[in-house]
């Protein structure tokens, strides 16, 4: 392999700079070969990076451990350096670019030493699509390298296209000392770049996902009229065999995984639906010619929440985890598989935990809880293209066309199970308004309900008002953009309870969107938006008691107008750049909840 394999001199001269700040003692392009990769892995496995797991039963799998103060994104130190703090908005962490990068170069000065820095070229998206975009990351983290070949395109051919196109999001990652005291990750969205250090663990470190595909991709997506989304796509299949297509935005830990990829319930069986995931996470949309919103997965791997998943909540996403997936945090089991806490067969007698300590069932902390074997933010890292019901359009250049927009979050009361917003402006309301109990995904207080409008608080890499304004702007572009509905699968009883059982069960509320679309069946209009009668739920073959699809759809008006205090302060601190048509929106919604008549706006 050549030194410098590319003839593209402004990629040469960042790597030759960067390299001089880093001080590696090797330079190393990825060239997305098996041989590199398995060169890679071998080393990882001599380093202690990599734990080799049982061959036989999980071929090409791998366990990783972090560090245990490094398990998550660490929000509080992600930041939107633009020149202008009202260009990152007040929903962000900002910093003048000036300073971020000076603070930030001493902790990346020498951080390479005695470590070969690695170039991974890769592609968001299909290499050549019109949608995808490419990126460049450096990284000391072998660990890094070998999830960006799960996650991304990578390799020789990212090189040769950018040889053809020029620009790229220049990604810079260092471990450094793991040190989370000197942990940054700053994104220029106005130099195209991201520099990430003191973290070695997901979406901190892995740049083509949140901080390229979503922060600096949202920025691009604004100038360049596109939208990049935290949304997950699915095809739903009928037995005729067409398909429509659903992108739906769910925070962190949300169900955006479970449902990309559900399989029909039992009593579903016989409508012959079959599901197609075209991605787990981001969504990249735009409007094309014919005048609808055509979406890609820039994506090509899934980097999945362990803990729940097992055949019953998601059989498709147990058969892609055989093979060629890197586990991290998990509990290692002495037969060298793994598990965590709501996997298949019964709980281990013991195992080592995510932390690398012996572990058995029903040990305690000190102060009396129990130990988990496996992080709740433990997860898997594995190619899309081992899921049974993986896409067969997902190379495809142009994507999969959206018939339907869902918002959803995790609300333990107020949001039904589902509804419809009256339109596009209506629907970017109930979108920017949305809220969400926090979970293990991100460093903070689970279960605390925050505001997370379309599932992007974290992840949007400019103002959210101007966020807010080309959502409405993409509308009126659109000759016939989905409908907007929301979703909640997450209300519980007095006791705490699901009252929804959920994963393959949602398909029953997936199909009634569907039906929406296709004005097949008529709903409800009540002051928050359309809800289904309840008798247009196909409930065959799901015993629920009586009256708990009627409480899961329940409205309760008191509630709703308590809610728009919360909303309201959210929508303010945006003062005068908050958009009218969305105050609008707030006014008509609290008439209509005061009113006897609801009414549509
Ligand atoms: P990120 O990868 O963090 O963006 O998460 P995600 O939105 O893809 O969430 P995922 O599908 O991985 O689900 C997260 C957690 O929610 C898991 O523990 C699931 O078991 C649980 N979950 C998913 N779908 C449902 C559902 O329909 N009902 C209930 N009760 N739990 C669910
Ligand atoms: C999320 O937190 O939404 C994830 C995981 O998908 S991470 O890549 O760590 O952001
Ligand atoms: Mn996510």
């Amino acid at each position: 392999m050549l030194k410098f394999p590319t003839h593209n001199k402004k990629l040469k001269d960042w790597v030759n700079k960067m390299a001089r700040m880093c001080q590696p003692d090797d330079i190393i392009w990825i060239d997305g070969s098996e041989e590199q990769k398995r060169r890679l892995e071998k080393e990882a496995v001599d380093s202690g990076e990599l734990i080799p797991l049982n061959q036989e039963k999980l071929p090409g799998c791998f366990l990783h451990r972090s560090a245990p103060d490094d398990v998550a994104r660490t929000e509080h130190l992600t930041f939107i350096c633009t020149r202008r703090k009202r260009d990152a908005g007040p929903n962000n962490n900002w910093m003048p670019p000036r300073s971020a990068y000076q603070k930030a170069r001493k902790f990346f000065k020498g951080a390479m030493k005695r470590r070969a820095m690695y170039v991974i070229p890769f592609s968001m998206g299909p290499v050549g699509s019109p949608f995808s975009k490419i990126g460049v990351e450096l990284t000391d983290s072998r660990y890094v390298v070998l999830n960006m070949l799960i996650m991304t395109r990578a390799g020789e051919n990212v090189l040769r296209q950018l040889e053809k196109e020029d620009g790229f999001t220049k990604c810079l990652h260092s471990k450094a000392d793991l040190d989370i005291n000197k942990r940054l990750i700053l994104h220029f969205p106005e130099d195209n770049a991201i520099w990430s250090v003191g973290s070695g663990y997901g979406g901190n470190v892995l740049l083509g996902k949140k901080c390229l595909s979503l922060r600096i991709a949202s920025f691009l997506g604004q100038k360049e009229h596109w939208l990049a989304e935290h949304m997950l796509i699915m095809g739903v299949e009928e037995p005729n065999g067409h398909i429509e297509y659903v992108a739906a935005a769910f925070p962190s830990a949300c169900g955006k995984t479970n449902l990309a990829m559900l399989i029909p319930p039992e009593g579903l069986k016989a409508k012959g639906y079959r599901i197609w995931t075209v991605g787990d996470d981001i969504a990249w949309m735009r409007i094309d010619s014919d005048g609808s919103l055509w979406a890609i997965n820039p994506e090509s791997g899934f980097f999945g929440v362990a803990p729940g998943t097992n055949s019953r909540s998601n059989p498709n996403m147990v058969e892609t985890i055989k093979k060629n997936t890197i586990y991290t945090n998990v509990l290692f089991k002495s037969d060298r598989t793994v598990w965590w806490e709501g996997a298949d067969g019964g709980v281990p007698d013991e195992g080592i935990d995510w932390q690398g300590r012996p572990w058995k069932p029903g040990m305690l902390n000190a102060e009396g809880k129990p130990v988990l074997g496996a992080h709740p933010n433990s997860r898997f890292t594995a190619p899309i293209a081992n899921c049974p019901s993986a896409s067969f359009r997902l190379e495809q250049h142009h994507g999969v066309p959206i018939s339907a927009i869902v918002f959803g979050g995790r609300r333990a009361h107020l949001t039904p199970l589902v509804y419809e917003s009256f339109n596009w402006q209506h629907g970017v309301f109930v979108g920017a308004t949305m809220a969400s109990e926090m979970t293990a995904a991100q460093v903070g207080k689970i279960g605390q309900v925050r505001r997370d409008p379309m599932a992007m608080l974290p992840f949007c890499g400019y103002n959210m008002a101007d966020y807010f304004k080309h959502w409405l702007n993409m509308g009126k572009k659109m000759a016939k953009p989905p409908k907007v509905f929301c979703i909640n699968w997450f209300r519980t009883d007095e006791n705490g309870k699901f009252l929804w059982p959920g994963f393959g069960e949602n398909l029953r509320i997936i199909e009634w969107i569907l039906d929406r679309c296709n004005n097949k069946v008529k709903a409800a209009k009540t002051p928050i938006g359309y809800v289904p009668y309840a008798s247009d739920i196909d409930m065959t073959g799901l015993d629920l008691a009586p009256g708990t699809l009627e409480k899961l759809l329940d409205i309760d008006k008191k509630a709703w107008i308590e809610e728009l205090k919360e909303i309201k302060k959210f929508c303010r601190q945006f003062k005068k750049d908050f958009p009218q048509e969305l105050w609008q929106e707030y006014e008509n919604l609290l008439l209509r909840l005061k009113s006897d008549e609801p009414r549509p706006s």
